[in-house]
């Protein structure tokens, strides 16, 4: 019998709900393969204890603990999830390979263009050279963008059947959605759409909402 995993998320999200923040993919992937769960909010002071970063040695949300173990990272921590449950990766081993390979895909070469944009604007924003870094920082992206996006073509998702692949793809999109960029490639915003249309996401998202918009105590 499988123990009841507990995930960390932010007290309060700074997007106030609207499941940006990384513990909804985590939240998802819980939710695709019917694994109850657990959210313990940290508190940002805490974040930076030696005691929170015991668990997560950046003082980052989220974590997940499963009796003994401790895992930090959402590519490590939804992989798990998925390795362990029915539902997020295929059982072919070479189709399995793949899907784990969209998941690397989106963290190691689609999220970084698109932090660097949400980065040069909260961060670097108010910076004199940050009018003339913006464009070039947009269009790298881009190039990013539209090669995914010839790659999906017209299918549903990256490789056959929805996997863990498109669950981490879809999250990491997910935070291009405030920019508008994503309307410039239809057939990753129809992608999207279908994640978030998948029951899962909507719980996932339902809940980190009612964690993040709950009085205080
Ligand atoms: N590579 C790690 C992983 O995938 O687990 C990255 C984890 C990470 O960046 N966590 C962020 C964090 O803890 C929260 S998700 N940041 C605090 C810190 O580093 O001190 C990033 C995030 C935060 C807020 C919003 N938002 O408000 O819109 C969106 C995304």
């Amino acid at each position: 019998m499988s123990m009841t995993p507990t995930i960390t998320a932010f007290e309060r999200s700074p997007d106030g709900g609207k499941g940006l923040s990384r513990d909804t993919r985590v939240r998802w992937a819980l939710e695709e393969v019917g694994q109850p769960y657990n959210v313990r909010g940290v508190p940002f002071a805490a974040m930076k204890e030696p005691g929170y970063r015991a668990l997560q040695p950046f003082g980052q949300i989220p974590t997940y603990e499963e009796g003994d173990l401790v895992l930090f990272e959402t590519g490590a921590i939804v992989l798990h999830i998925a390795e362990r449950h029915a539902g997020l990766l295929p059982e072919d081993a070479n189709a399995r390979a793949r899907a784990i390979t969209w998941i690397f895909a989106a963290l190691n070469t689609v999220e970084p263009p698109i932090l660097e944009l949400a980065n040069a604007k909260l961060l670097e924003g108010d910076k004199p050279w940050a009018k003339e870094r913006m464009p070039l920082v947009a269009d790298r992206l881009r190039v990013r963008l539209g090669e995914l996006s010839r790659c999906l073509g017209n299918a549903d998702w990256l490789d056959g059947a929805f996997s863990a692949g498109d669950l981490m793809m879809v999250s990491v999109l997910l935070r291009l959605k405030p920019s508008g960029m994503l309307n410039e490639y239809p057939n990753l915003s129809a992608y999207v759409a279908r994640g978030e249309a998948r029951p899962a996401y909507k719980r996932a998202f339902a809940t980190q909402l009612a964690f993040n918009t709950k009085l205080p105590e």
